[in-house]
This record gives structure tokens, sequence and C-alpha cells, in this order.
């Protein structure tokens, strides 16, 4: 054998044993589709998909680079999204073959590389919903494939947590009292925080425009340290000595954090007044007879 031809069939079997890996580990051009549900099975319109993939590179890397669309997409009515896998793109710096923000289409490979989807439920239309994923660990060959598109990577979303609940109460916490007298302790009850927990509870002046990761006031009465029970109880646990009119909230600052967190933090109320205080009946009466005395005693001053 010549050395032209010694030449021609290393060659050849390079190219044997190469060629096919790297069309296999490119889907530049492919897309994924799915459906996202809600909880009770009906499909969730406006839910924030994103796609992710692992990027194993042609080379064979020993680590798997993450890559994700950062541009999350949108669902239909249907509940139905699509993302190019030309727009994922690398989380992070891939020593070798992937830096971060780097397009990953050509270094993903099907039969190998992971896909899985994260969806963010809280801009769902018209009830906002928790969040839902599909499992990390299943290769992009595992979902049907029709064409260059990728099929039915579904996810279902997980229903949005009960907030916890505060009330304000009498002192001994069996009744829910919303108007006190000046002067008369206001107590609270709650449920639903976490088990044998600490909490953060402060009255704050009335306000019924609460939104997300609001700063909470502290500006008329807050207890650091109350400790809820087994059962994600706590109180009756004395808040205020209501010593100033006006209508107030109670909020309890689950995580402690300083900001009203709308899934882990308890209101009373979002919507009117916690609870008010007005002048007791007594003290009203005495100020109006008073100022009456001394809107007489006035006039019988300019006459004279
Ligand atoms: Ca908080
Ligand atoms: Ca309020
Ligand atoms: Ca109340």
């Amino acid at each position: 054998m010549d050395l032209k031809k010694e030449v021609f069939i290393l060659c050849f079997i390079v190219l044997i044993f190469f060629l096919p890996s790297t069309v296999l580990a490119d889907l530049t051009g492919y897309a994924a589709i799915g459906t996202i549900n809600q909880s009770d099975n009906t499909n969730a319109h406006n839910a924030s998909v994103t796609l992710h993939s692992t990027a194993l590179g042609e080379g064979g890397e020993s680590f798997r680079c993450n890559c994700s669309d950062p541009g999350a997409q949108f669902t239909s009515g249907s509940g139905i999204y699509a993302t190019s896998v030309d727009d994922l793109v690398a989380d992070y710096d891939c020593p070798s073959f992937l830096s971060q923000g780097a397009a990953c289409a050509a270094y993903i490979n099907a039969s190998v590389d992971y896909v899985w989807i994260t969806v963010d439920g809280s801009t769902v239309i018209p009830t906002p919903q928790g969040n839902g994923s599909t499992s990390y660990g299943t290769t992009w060959d595992s979902y049907p494939r029709s064409g260059l598109i990728y099929q039915q990577i579904d996810a279902v979303l997980s229903p949005l947590p009960t907030p916890p609940r505060v009330n304000s109460t009498n002192q001994t916490g069996a009744q829910e009292v919303d108007v006190f007298n000046l002067g008369e302790k206001v107590y609270a009850t709650g449920s639903g925080f976490v088990n044998n927990s600490n909490v953060t509870i402060c009255v704050v002046n009335n306000n019924d425009s609460w939104t997300d990761g609001m700063e909470i006031p502290q500006n008329v009465s807050c207890n650091d340290s109350v400790a809820v029970r087994g059962d994600g109880t706590f109180g009756p646990v004395f808040l205020w000595n209501g010593s100033i009119v006006g209508g107030y909230d109670i909020v309890v600052d689950q995580d402690r954090d300083g900001y009203y967190n709308y899934t882990r933090d308890g209101i009373d109320s979002a919507t009117g007044g916690g609870f008010y205080i007005y002048p007791e009946p007594l003290t009203a009466v005495m100020v109006i007879a008073g100022l009456s005395i001394l809107y007489g005693f006035t006039r019988v001053r300019r006459k004279s």
C-alpha cells in the first residue's frame, strides 16, 4: 500500500468517526413547543415559559454547560408556547467552548443533552398561579419530534399558595374586632404561618394599595418576636394600646425581611382598614360639649 492510499484511508476513517457526531450535535433551527396548564387542568394564558438545555459540546466536554432563553415566552390563550433553540445562550462561561451569552444551539446534542422548562405563573391572566417546571435529566430525544420541532414539553402550574391570615381581636382572641375605643388594647390572632417560627408583627397606618415587595412602614408599633405554634397559629398577642384615633393595618412579616411579601406575609386588611380606633362616645360628647361652651363664651364676649 503506497503512502497516498494510506493517507486517503486515514482521512476517510476520521470523517466516518467525526462527521456524524458533528451533525447530531447541532440543534440549530430547531424549536420546542408545548402546553402549560393550571392545576385544575385548564390552559394557562400568559404564563412566562423559559426553555433550558445543557450543552455538552461537540468535543465531549466533561461537564454540562447550562443554556437558557433570556427572553421568556408567554403562552397564548390556549396555553401554548414556542421557543426557538437558536434563542438559547450560555448562562455562564463554560471554558473551552462557550462564553456567557453565546449561542448554544450548535453545541447541543439531542441524544445526550437535557432539555427542561421553568414556568413563572405569576403573570397568568386573569388570576396569578404558582410556578411549574419539567424534570431535569430528560434528553431532547425523549420528547416526540416532528421535523425541526420537539413537541409536548408540557408543564402544569402549582396552585397559588393561600396567603396566611391575621385578624384584629379582643384580648381573648375569641372574637374578631375591627372597631376599638381610644385607649383600648388591640390584639391579634393568625394562622397559616410557618410552624414553630418567629414573626414580626407591625401596626401601620391604613393602606389599601399594598403591593408585593413593598417596604413595611414602622411608624406606629411593631412586635419583633411573636412565636408561631406548631400548627402555624399565633396569638392572641398584644399589639398596641390604641392611643391614636384612625384606621390601621396589621402586617405579619413572616420572613422578617422588612418587606410585605404576598405569598408569605399576612395582612389585615388589604382592602379597607384592618381595624379602627374611634374616640369613646363619652369622650366625643364631652369634646362636643366643650366646643359648644367655648363657642357660646366667645359670642358672649364679642357682644359685650
Ligand atoms: Ca416579608
Ligand atoms: Ca388596609
Ligand atoms: Ca381586622
